[in-house]
């Protein structure tokens, strides 16, 4: 197993290649965005995350990583392509479904495919099904594999689970979770993925993988949904949340989780609803947990309404864009919809801090003002912290005598 085909070069597929060329090994990436192929074939990237420019540029340098438009014959196939939903929360599985059918001309006898996407349960059954249906002619897990000769053909489910932010860390050092679809792929995926990884690596099947990737983002998605939900209670009783939590937390037993301006990221907000889709009537509280996170940004607009209509002619500065600390990720970022939604408000005069980020998102376009915190702040009436970036966590408090506060992550009201 020394060559190795990566398909989707985004967050997961582009790190994973990077360290896997780190390693030795011979991969070729795939992505359908040419921009990522030339950027990549540069030595460069055009995502944010510690490290990985410097590992990219290195496995590039040293030959042992490129990256095309085009599949090519490999030892092991890793899909890295998204999974997100459809209207009505229905999970879309066209990529997944588009990735194996394009592996499946490249694919020998011997190869391992590995699906690393977070997906609903049964979708690795479905890759098996997709790649026979192109080729008959190869012995796949759980299909009628008829007059098919040769070795079997190993598929087995690996699902990443890193926290953008350490994501270069945690490739390595996460325990992982592997389900073949048959004893032979886990052991085959089990041996790869113990090459490069630290953390334990265990076995079980396809399905219980699928499903515990889905389970731990629906637990802290369940977590954080409690927090948001005691935080609005909070609110209503006029009891300060952060210091009701910190007390709270001081049971050996209790770890409640922080409350924000609601769940963002192409992950947790995104998960729980596969296991909704498959389980509808049983699966309620994750159900209500996602309501109650996705709830959460209308209940912090409603507050920087109610102390905006104390001036006339507000300003509101906004600190943060993305969807948490740290990172310019604005994918899905309850912070970049509460902007976006204070944007269309006329009446108000609306500045924006995001350190991170160095031009507006087309969606603000024209209609709210990127500057330094400092400044922003100095201007404003009403102060929204939506992010808790470092940046912002240093600001000194004397420049916040006097104004309006609405703070989402407990930064300045603790
Ligand atoms: N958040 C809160 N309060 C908290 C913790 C998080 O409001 O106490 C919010 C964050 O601000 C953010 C969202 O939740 O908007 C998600 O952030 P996160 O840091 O909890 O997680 P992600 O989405 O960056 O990454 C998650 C991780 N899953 C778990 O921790 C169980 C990661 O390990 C997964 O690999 C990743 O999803 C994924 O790709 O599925």
């Amino acid at each position: 197993m020394q060559n190795i085909c990566v398909v989707g070069l985004g967050y997961i597929g582009l790190p994973s290649a990077s360290l896997l060329a780190s390693k030795g090994y011979q991969v070729h990436g795939v992505d359908v965005n040419a921009a990522v192929v030339e950027a990549l074939n540069n030595g460069n990237i055009l995502i944010h995350e510690p490290s990985l420019d410097v590992m990219v540029k290195s496995a590039v340098a040293s030959g042992r990583l490129n990256a095309s438009l085009e599949f090519v014959p490999s030892d092991v196939f890793i899909l890295a392509v998204p999974t997100p939903f459809n209207a009505g929360h229905v999970p879309n599985l066209d990529y997944v479904r588009s990735a194996s059918k394009s592996i499946a001309p490249f694919v020998q006898p011997g190869n391992l495919i590995i699906l690393e996407s977070t997906s609903p349960v049964g979708t690795t059954e479905k890759v098996c099904r997709w790649i026979k249906e192109e080729r008959p002619d190869l012995r796949i897990p759980g299909e009628d594999n008829g007059d098919a000769r040769g070795e079997q053909v190993y598929v087995a489910h690996c699902p990443e689970r890193v926290l953008p932010g350490r994501i270069l860390i945690e490739l390595v050092s996460n325990d992982r979770v592997i389900g073949g679809m048959d004893d032979a792929s886990t052991q085959k995926a089990v041996a790869f993925y113990k090459s490069f990884v630290h953390g334990e690596v265990c076995a079980t099947n396809a399905r219980t993988a699928e499903l515990v990737k889905l389970s731990e983002n629906a637990f802290r998605d369940v977590n954080i949904a409690f927090a948001n939900e005691l935080s609005m209670i909070c609110a209503e009783l006029g009891i300060n949340v952060w210091e009701t939590i910190t007390l709270a937390n001081r049971h050996p037993r209790v770890n409640i989780l922080q409350p924000g301006p609601g769940v963002g990221g192409h992950c947790i907000a995104v998960d729980p609803w596969f296991i909704v889709s498959s389980s509808p009537d049983t699966a309620r509280l994750i159900r209500t947990a996602r309501e109650v996170n996705d709830s959460k940004p209308q209940t912090v607009l409603d507050s920087v309404f109610a102390k905006a209509s104390r001036f006339t002619r507000p300003v509101v500065a906004c600190l943060g864009l993305a969807f948490k600390a740290n990172t310019d990720d604005l994918r899905e970022s309850p912070a970049l919809h509460i902007v976006e939604a204070l944007a269309d408000d006329k009446d108000i005069q609306l500045l924006v801090a995001e350190p991170y980020i160095h031009k507006l998102p087309e969606t603000l376009h024209g209609k709210v003002e990127l500057c330094a915190v400092d400044q922003a702040i100095e201007r404003a009436d009403v102060v929204v912290l939506l992010v808790d970036h470092n940046e912002f966590k240093e600001v000194d408090r004397n420049k916040l005598l006097g104004k309006a506060i609405v703070d989402t992550r407990g930064i300045y009201t603790k």
